[in-house]
Parts: C-alpha cells; structure tokens; sequence
C-alpha cells in the first residue's frame, strides 16, 4: 500500500466526513483552468463547492500543487487554478501525474485524475460537466480520452451533462460498453450532449431519482464488479441551446482547430474557448448551469450512498 500522506493532502473536513462515512462529492479543476475564463471560473468554483455544502455534503476540489496532490483547496489555491497566470497550470491527465508529483510541478486535474484523487481519498461521487470522450475523427487521429479508461477502472460515480458535440458520442459510448461502464440518465432515456437535452442516443437506464442511482452503485461495489459509473444529467430546460445552432458552432470550432493545427492535449481546451467565444459568452451561461445541476444531483447521490453504508 502506498503511503498516502508522503503525496497527498486531503483537509481535515474531508478526512473526517470520508472516516465518518458522510457525503462527500469530488470537483475538477480542469474545467477551471482550461475550460471556462476568469473571473468567471472562480465565482464558479466557489458557487458550486457552496450549492454541495447547502445540500448537506462536502466539496473536495481536486488539484496539484507543488507536486502535492490536494483534496480540497484554499481560497488561495482556487484562485491559482482559476488565473492560470502564464499558462503556469498545467493539464493533468493520469500519464502526467507521476511527472508531475515527482518533478514538483502545479497542475489542474481533469476527469480522469480527479477520479485517481477521488479514489485515493476514499471520495465515490464526483459531478463536473462534460467528459473527455471519443473525438470526431479518431478512427485516425486515435484521439481516445483517458477519461474513458478511468471511468473502466476506478470506483467513482460520475455525474455529468453529457458529452460535447465535439465529440463522437456514438463512439464514446459504443467505447464505455466495450470498458463495461454502466452509463444512466438522470430522469432521461437520452443521453445529454452537453448544452442540449438530448444527443439520439440512448443510456442503458433511466433512473428516476438520486436514490436509485445510489442503489446501483452500491450493487456494483458490493458485487466486486469494479470501476466506475456515468450518470447523464440534462442540463435545465430553461438553459438549454438550441441543438442546430449548436451543430453549426462545433463545426466551426473544429474547423478553426483543424486550421491552426491543434493536436493532443490541447484540442479540448482550444475548441472549449472557441464555443465561448463563437457563442458570445451565452455558451459559458449554460456550461455553468449545468456544472450547478450536476453538483445538486451528485451530492443528492453522495447522501444516499451515505446511507447505504
Ligand atoms: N469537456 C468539457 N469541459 C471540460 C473538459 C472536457 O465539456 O472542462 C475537460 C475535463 O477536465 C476533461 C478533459 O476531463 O477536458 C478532457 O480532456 P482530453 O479530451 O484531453 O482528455
Ligand atoms: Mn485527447
């Protein structure tokens, strides 16, 4: 076993809720720093960690600071995620962690090693807003998120809005299938794409309530069918876009990206600001109602799962 006060420190409100077997929901910082500007990411971050506390959980914001993995932030250290001064925030996938513990470097977690953090700290539930997925064109660019190898192997229970049209989400979910991931809507047979209700696809189980998301989770843990869980939770009707003008925004933020030769890493990010700005900032509105409606469902989910023991 690793000895995980030597890389990890986890706030003392977190360590004695998680021992206490009191809900807990898990936050990334990715969205943060490379997924929405500042300032309006750090009024974010601290109105979603308060919207999870009003419903009676505690946030744990995941991060890397200094080559110290972090389970709840400072005031202080949101604000360094949320500036990003110099690009000096990197994006931290699973590959990058060990480079970056062991190098002493600063970085924001994205789904996949908010779960690894999650994880670690004995966290099962963790809400953001979009996954990393199947992109468009991976049948050559290979282009797989490791986020979808996490949600295979880790034990945590996802909430999300979906997967952006960015993505392949017909590839995206044909890929959890294949990993075994149960993917279930929130109140929904449709699995969300993000800024839209709806994506022409379709989830493995409609739950009715936070309840019975808590249940399944339960059931999975407890019969040793390991790894993780996807919970599809439309954004509110009244933020939702429009699905045609939002088709013809992602193709022109992939078409942008394709020019300017963006590759790897820096593909979501770049097409992430490309919607902002392409939409006039009403894109960021609903990407952050959504994370709201997320964090609301995901600690709804925490307290069940609390009281399943
Ligand atoms: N999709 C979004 N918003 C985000 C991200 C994805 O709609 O903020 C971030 C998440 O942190 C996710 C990461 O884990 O991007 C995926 O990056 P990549 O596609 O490089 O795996
Ligand atoms: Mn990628």
């Amino acid at each position: 076993m690793m000895d995980l006060k030597k890389y990890m420190d986890i706030t003392p409100e977190i360590a004695e809720a998680v021992a206490a077997g009191k809900p807990v929901v898990a936050l990334e910082s990715t969205i943060l720093s490379h997924g929405m500007p500042y300032p309006q990411n750090y009024e974010f971050a601290k109105g979603i960690e308060k919207i999870i506390r009003d419903l009676g959980a505690v946030p744990a914001t995941m991060a890397v600071i200094n080559g110290r993995m972090k389970a709840g932030l400072t005031e202080e250290e949101l604000l360094l995620m949320c500036e990003n001064k110099d690009n000096q925030v990197a994006k931290l996938s699973r590959r990058d962690l060990p480079i970056a513990l062991a190098m002493g470097k600063t970085g924001a977690t994205t789904v996949a090693t908010t779960m690894i953090l999650a994880d670690l700290a004995g966290i099962r539930v963790f809400a953001t807003g979009g996954i990393g997925g199947v992109h468009r064109g991976a049948e050559t660019t290979m282009d797989i998120s490791a986020d979808l190898q996490e949600l295979a192997h880790t034990p945590v229970a996802v909430v999300c809005a979906g997967a952006k049209m960015i993505l392949d989400i017909g590839l995206t979910l044909e890929y959890l299938e294949t990993m075994g991931v149960p993917v279930l809507g929130m109140q929904t047979e449709d699995f969300p794409s993000f800024y839209c209700r709806k994506s022409g696809f379709k989830v493995d189980y409609a739950a009715q309530s936070a309840a019975e998301v808590a249940q399944i989770a339960h059931t999975k843990w407890a019969c040793d069918l390991q790894g993780g869980m996807l919970i599809g939770n439309p954004v509110p009707e009244e933020y939702a876009m429009d699905y045609d003008y939002m088709s013809k925004i992602i193709d022109e933020a992939l078409a942008d990206a394709k020019e300017a030769g963006i590759k790897g890493k820096a593909t979501t990010p770049f097409l992430l600001a490309k919607i902002v700005e392409l939409t006039g900032g009403d894109s960021l509105k609903t990407n952050i109602q959504l994370a709201y409606n997320n964090a609301r469902c995901a600690a709804q989910i925490a307290v069940e799962l609390s009281k399943l023991g």
